[in-house]
């Protein structure tokens, strides 16, 4: 596809849809790079009410009430009834989930309050927003006691504008965050991860002219190592503003004319160094409006298909992965800081991995941008898992919406070479419908990067010797890369069966196998065939590994999964402690039999 004036002309509409406007009409327009804002964390220490029969949202008919623990109200005097006081309430640390941080909340699904204060004086002329990195599930936020709005989606970030609204001293933000799960959410019911409440990322005050750099898209074009092309858009009374986009280590820039919705397209050559796991080059770009200036750490770099390959700057390439959760190293519980990141992408690049399939949500930004500083490929995925609600419309716009989000936030990180729409959804034509939908709407607004979704698989005709395996999910037909999960040697027959299992497509597409694996409790020892010990884990990944290398479409792997996480489907006393065992590494870092297995993989694998 052709990233030119023509094609953004066509895909403006659906852009905007997609990236501009968010759906839940509450919800401000996210602002993109927030670590390059003038800015003041209000993460730490927030006083927290915990609150399962919504009592302070609800009166006792069940109807909102004008009085809620959102007005933070103290007695004025001594025969006052107020039934709550955030001020002596205990604290939670912000970002960060609620479940692991105080033992009565470990299981706990409901709503917390959430409260801290702040002074702040805006400068004359400028705006604030209160953004937040993320709050899962939904959250209603309140400033000195208005109604500011609402966001659904636990794993991307959003903002509301405070102009006007903060006073210089004495504020205090509310957010009310419920995280019980719901048959027509997205993520809906069933999931094999923990689902941690709260304010799980950071949250901050972020000011902005009046008339600021929303957002941009600066990438190369498809296919074209030479252009750099993309849009910039404003937001403020001045809609109609010079531009310029360079990139001054590459001497490279263009200036454009936004119009009166404060949108332009670009587009200019550039002699660049490209983007790779080998030199994950990155150069600051400066995006300058007359109103503002933001600069990014941007890298650039191509991703195509031709056949069943995959290539980056148009060189073939086998993408050796890992599945990651954003399970915190060591402590357990969400992670969400740059220490994390560093760690969990640190085993991974250990293992030998050029690539990681962050599954089966957005995880937060301090990933993506260490994956770009550390040249790590991504596999970025939306939370749409199992068994949603496909033919219920609001489900789908919930899902279109936090798919655009994740779009929105992380479309200029090079890092990411593929969107994955789903994880393991069940064939039938509802399904492939909503998925399509999906597909085409971040092609619209991202027509960089590859489409793709983890799959299931099933064997055709299988008897004691031969396992025939064909792809045949018609999903295949609108994703560029096919992703597969097997779970040959644990859910399906003893690890022996990947011996004679053998793979076609129906596509002639480039195949990752998005997931294998086995559970092993780190330092458990003893037969090969025996569950849960990390010889039964290394056993299973020999037998992979071997029948891996016989597929001929495989172009990457991303086994399951690189660190223990916690999951309330996975109870077993002693082995599994509500942890899926998974990981190739443990919770403490310890690595088990199974990463040396894929270490040597990936060696044989080193040719890119
Ligand atoms: C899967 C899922 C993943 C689970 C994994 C397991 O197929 O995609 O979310 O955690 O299997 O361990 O069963």
């Amino acid at each position: 596809m052709k990233f030119g004036a023509e094609m953004m002309k066509l895909c403006l509409p659906l852009v905007a849809l997609a990236l501009c406007i968010p759906l839940s009409a509450e919800a401000a327009a996210a602002i993109v790079n927030p670590a390059a804002r003038h800015s003041v964390s209000l993460d730490g220490k927030w006083r927290t009410i915990v609150d399962p029969y919504e009592n302070g949202y609800y009166d006792y008919r069940l109807q909102p009430s004008k009085d809620g623990y959102f007005r933070n109200a103290k007695p004025k005097d001594p025969s006052e009834l107020i039934e709550y006081d955030f001020d002596s309430s205990p604290t939670l640390d912000v970002p960060g989930d609620w479940n692991s941080q105080r033992e009565n909340l470990f299981f706990y699904e409901g709503t917390v309050w959430y409260k801290r204060s702040f002074d702040y004086a805006v400068r004359p002329g400028a705006r604030l927003f209160v953004y937040f990195g993320a709050a899962n599930y939904e959250a209603i936020v309140y400033l000195n006691g208005e109604k500011l709005g609402a966001h659904t989606g636990g794993f991307t970030p959003f903002a509301f504008e405070v102009t006007g609204k903060v006073k210089p001293k004495d504020n205090f933000v509310v957010v009310k965050v419920d995280n019980k799960r719901h048959r027509d959410a997205v993520p809906t019911v069933n999931t094999d991860w923990w689902n941690y409440g709260g304010l799980t990322r950071g949250v901050s005050l972020i000011e902005v002219p009046e008339t600021y750099v929303q957002d941009y898209f600066v990438q190369l074009q498809k296919g074209s190592p030479g252009t750099v092309a993309g849009w910039v858009k404003l937001n403020g009374p001045r809609a109609t503003q010079r531009v310029t986009v360079s990139i001054p280590e590459a001497g490279a820039s263009v200036t454009v004319s936004t119009d009166a919705n404060g949108y332009a397209a670009l587009s200019f050559p550039a002699k660049l160094t490209l983007w790779s796991p080998e030199n994950p080059k990155l150069y600051d770009v400066a995006i300058a409006a007359e109103t503002d200036t933001v600069h990014e750490s941007i890298g650039f770099r191509t991703i195509e298909t031709r056949g069943a390959d995959i290539l980056l700057n148009g060189k073939p390439i086998f993408l050796r992965g890992v599945s990651v959760h954003e399970e915190a190293p060591f402590r357990a519980g969400r992670a969400f800081s740059v220490e994390d990141a560093r760690t969990l992408l640190g085993w991974a690049k250990e293992m030998g991995c050029n690539f990681v399939r962050l599954a089966h949500y957005p995880h937060n930004e301090n990933m993506l941008r260490e994956a770009d500083r550390m040249g790590l490929l991504v596999w970025s995925e939306s939370p749409v898992y199992w068994t949603i609600d496909w033919e219920n419309k609001d489900t789908f716009a919930n899902a279109s919406n936090q798919v655009a989000e994740s779009v929105a936030r992380d479309k200029n990180r090079a890092s990411i070479i593929l969107w994955s729409v789903a994880n393991e959804t069940p064939v039938s034509e509802p399904r492939t419908a909503f998925l399509v939908k999906l597909v085409e709407q971040i092609r619209a607004a991202d027509p960089t990067r590859l489409l793709t979704a983890a799959m299931e698989h099933h064997s055709e005709g299988a008897t004691a010797t031969a396992n025939p395996v064909v792809i045949n999910d018609p999903l295949g037909a609108a994703l560029d890369v096919l992703g597969c999960n097997e779970y040959i040697g644990w859910y399906d027959g003893m690890p022996e069966k990947a011996d004679h299992t053998t793979w076609s497509s129906n596509y002639q597409k480039p195949l990752i196998m998005s997931e294998f694996g086995a559970d092993a409790l780190y330092g458990l020892h003893g037969a090969s065939t025996a569950k849960f010990t990390e010889e039964y884990q290394e056993d299973v990944f020999r037998h992979q590994v071997r029948m891996l290398a016989h597929i001929p479409a495989l172009r990457g792997t991303t086994p399951w999964v690189l660190m223990d996480f916690r999951s309330p489907r996975r109870s077993l006393p002693g082995i599994q402690d509500w942890f899926n065992r998974k990981g190739l590494v443990s919770v403490r870092g310890e690595k088990k039999k199974a990463f040396f297995v894929m270490q040597e993989f990936y060696r044989s694998k080193q040719t890119n």
